[in-house]
């Protein structure tokens, strides 16, 4: 065909029987927020949504085939400035493993409009830790430039399967999440001081809300966020629960 001339429209009538695509969702927030607890909220509301949790246990038990060698979650907090540039590269390099894997195969059959959701995401590994930690001085110049080039390659090779539909946005006040983050009682959490939650609240607004984080992938930027008011309990009131799902549902049908 030649140049400027007009692509022919083409109208297929639906396929009943083709699967819809299957949408990618990350639930992104702060420590503590409740990004868990949500996600398997989400999980048991429909058979068409599957999520994936962070895979907190691998990072507090790095292991070879033989044997577990340490807690490098335990490590990071206890010695921030050593560790901080290895929990980065091991955490990001296991949420690729996650997001990479192939969709659970009832998702495939579900019926409605399948979504994966994914417990935070390799762009907040990014743009909320490694680049906070970096700010405080726990990453040195050479770390960060080192963790900023792999993770663009990385995310350039793997584009098509790591790239988003949509966002969801856990916010409560960061003393909420210290009081929630406190009665989990995670055992290497016990230091965690507001000041780094606060860092970290403003490093998501700057990201999901004010637009002011510097990205380096294109479609990251135009990936739609929705907003939800984590300060309600959702984990013990239905009702808010069901206000807060249906807040979901309604987002997904946009995307
Ligand atoms: N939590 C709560 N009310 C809520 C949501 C969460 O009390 O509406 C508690 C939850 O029981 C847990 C803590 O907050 O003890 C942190 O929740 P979660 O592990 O889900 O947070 P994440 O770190 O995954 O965001
Ligand atoms: N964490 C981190 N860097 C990341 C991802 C997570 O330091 N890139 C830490 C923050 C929490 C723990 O891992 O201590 C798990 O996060 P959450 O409790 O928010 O699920
Ligand atoms: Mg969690």
């Amino acid at each position: 065909m030649s140049r400027g001339a007009r692509q022919p429209r083409v109208h297929t009538a639906p396929d009943k029987d083709k699967p819809s695509r299957i949408l990618r969702v990350s639930l992104e927030g702060n420590i503590a927020v409740g990004k868990s607890t949500f996600a398997k909220l989400l999980n048991a509301a429909t058979k068409d949504w599957d999520v994936a949790l962070e895979p907190v246990s691998k990072w507090q038990s790095v292991d070879t085939s033989q044997e577990t060698v340490s807690n490098l979650l335990d490590i990071m907090y206890r010695d921030p400035q050593r560790w901080s540039y290895t929990f980065q590269t091991f955490s990001c390099m296991s949420r690729m493993r996650t997001q990479l894997q192939p969709p659970a195969t009832h998702l495939l059959g579900s019926g409605g409009q399948p979504v994966q959701v994914f417990e935070r995401s390799v762009y907040s590994d990014r743009y909320i830790f490694a680049l906070t930690l970096f700010e405080m001085g726990c990453i040195n110049a050479t770390e960060w430039a080192v963790y900023q080039n792999w993770h663009s390659f990385l995310l350039e090779q793997f584009a098509q399967r790591l790239e988003l539909e949509g966002i969801i946005y856990l916010k409560a006040p960061p003393q909420m999440c210290l009081e929630r983050l406190q009665r989990r009682g995670r055992d290497e959490e016990k230091d965690v001081k507001l000041d780094y939650l606060e860092k970290l609240h403003v490093q998501h607004e700057n990201w999901l809300v004010n637009k002011s984080t510097e990205l380096h992938f294109e479609q990251l930027k135009r990936v739609p966020v929705l907003e939800l008011d984590a300060t309600v309990d959702f984990e013990k009131d239905k009702e808010v629960k069901n206000n807060l799902i249906s807040q979901v549902r309604n987002f997904f049908s946009t995307l």
